[in-house]
């Protein structure tokens, strides 16, 4: 009889999570006004995201909740503003007033009570009640103080858009305080959130392997993200990816963020393309980011197993030194100089690693940065806290944090190594660097396109977890390919170090 096609099934959404978040969120922010002797007073003032149509038109494009108020409350019907009472912790929700042919169109209106109890918070207002409930419960003298968002976000160079309502101009506003405070609480994961993300690395995992089983010569890219999609939401309900799925075979891998619009995971794949697929489900707002790279045809030619094996290589080397107050940019070089090892001894590099370093070749092949936070985004905020500097040299600006590894952060692990045209070319010729490419063997990758392997880690009190569970050997991969069971045992687990998971 065939196995079942899944494993798992759609865990229950623990609310509690959102009232840990705003618990922690209220401490901090207390903390931090009692050190700088501020009255603790006021309210967190925050604007849930707003639904969106398709242009001028009346299509509605599928709603997911803005991540901040995501975070603090959890709810996922769009027009909800949320506020904390600093002074008592205590939380309100403002839901809006909806017109009454939404009973007819879009199903029937739900009293205020029921957000209160679906969402565990203290009591529920209409929004445009606001103004008035903010004033009536301010215990102090003088217009009532809201803290709203208001911060850059350091990957996107936006900036969150802090709440604003009809009587805005009856309080106080400070617009600089929460961010910070608020992108911090996110850093750090609670075992709630941890969940969230394990099952969303599980479910993931599971369809990731699905994938590969499936995959042929012959098959469109977009059926590889169509099975994926189909596995993650039949399975896993999970009806949002934390990013567009990127399909990339052959040439394609070597494009980083293939599989846009312009470029619609559209190709079809031959015998002997490497693929590259990045592709990861959400789960109530909590994300997994995965990427596999593998043989289309299921078996290994020495050059892709030689590509491929130097990136395995940084990856295991990176998870097993990770643990708290290892330093993501020691990580990062660490990553460089295995990858760069690898190619000197398959020949395609001659010279010493160490000055290849200096000459920082390793960004030539692997552009971007190790890895990134994980959580409610996929890159989630805190990379760079305020007023820390972005590295400079090529590579290491590209990392999307600098800091210092502690307990509870969720990072990615996402070694590459690509032959990208725009960056090999002008290396090769240029005076200080072409003397350390084999340009004859290199040759031999034109078209070869990359490899990516992505995995989520999780840092413990000694060292980290791997969240991710997908065949990484390339016999494993081969295994699993030709229709081998995964998981293999319980002693193939082996990225993980310190302690048990
Ligand atoms: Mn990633």
């Amino acid at each position: 009889m065939a196995p079942p096609p899944s494993s798992l099934s759609p865990p229950k959404i623990p609310m509690e999570l959102h009232e840990i978040n705003r618990a922690k969120l209220t401490k901090s922010l207390r903390d931090h006004l009692s050190l700088s002797s501020r009255p603790l007073k006021g309210f967190v003032f925050l604007q849930g995201g707003e639904e969106q149509t398709r242009y001028c038109t009346d299509h509605a494009e599928l709603f997911r909740q803005e991540s901040y108020f995501a975070y603090l409350f959890g709810v996922k019907e769009p027009d909800f503003y949320g506020a904390i009472d600093i002074e008592t912790g205590e939380s309100i929700l403002f839901a809006p007033r909806l017109p009454e042919d939404y009973a007819v169109w879009l199903g029937e209106i739900k009293p205020l009570s029921f957000f209160k109890e679906r969402y565990m918070v203290s009591m529920v207002f209409y929004t445009d009640e606001s103004a008035t409930v903010l004033h009536d419960r301010f215990q102090g003298s003088g217009k009532p103080l809201l803290f709203l968002l208001h911060g850059l976000n350091t990957d996107s160079n936006k900036f969150s858009k802090p709440a604003d309502f009809e009587g805005i101009e009856k309080f106080k506003t400070d617009m600089s305080t929460l961010h910070p405070i608020l992108t911090e609480c996110r850093v750090i994961k609670s075992e709630m959130e941890v969940a969230l993300i394990q099952f969303a690395n599980d479910i993931s995992s599971e369809a990731h392997v699905e994938v590969m089983r499936k995959t042929k010569v012959g098959t469109k890219e977009y059926q590889l993200e169509s099975m994926f999609l189909h596995h993650t939401y039949m399975y896993g309900g999970c009806r949002h990816c934390s990013y567009t799925c990127i399909c990339a075979t052959g040439e394609n891998s070597s494009v980083l963020h293939y599989g846009h619009a312009a470029a619609p995971n559209d190709r079809t794949l031959q015998d002997g393309d490497m693929a590259l697929l990045d592709m990861g489900a959400e789960y109530h707002f909590y994300g997994s980011d995965i990427t596999c790279s593998f043989p289309v045809n299921g078996k290994f030619t020495s050059d892709q197993g030689l590509v491929y094996n130097a990136v395995l290589g940084a990856h295991d080397a990176v998870i097993s030194s990770m643990k708290p107050g290892v330093s993501w940019v020691d990580m990062h070089k660490l990553a460089e100089k295995i990858i760069l090892e690898s190619l000197k001894k398959g020949c395609l590099l001659v010279g010493e690693v160490d000055d290849m370093m200096v000459e920082r070749l390793g960004a030539v092949f692997m552009p971007h940065g190790l890895g990134h936070f994980l959580g409610i985004d996929t890159h989630d905020p805190g990379g760079y806290l305020k007023g820390a500097t972005r590295p400079s040299t090529s590579g290491l600006k590209a990392l999307r944090t600098s800091r210092e590894l502690q307990e509870g952060m969720v990072i990615t692990v996402e070694p590459g190594c690509y032959f990208i045209n725009a960056l090999l070319i002008p290396a090769m010729e240029s005076s200080s660097a072409s003397k350390f490419f084999n340009c004859e063997e290199i040759g031999r990758f034109k078209g070869f396109g990359g490899v990516r392997i992505e995995s989520d880690v999780l840092v413990t009190t000694d060292g980290c977890v791997n969240m991710t569970k997908v065949p990484r050997k390339t016999c494993e991969i081969e295994a699993v390919m030709a229709g081998g069971p995964w998981p293999l045992k319980k002693s193939s687990n082996y990225s993980e170090n310190g302690g048990e998971s």
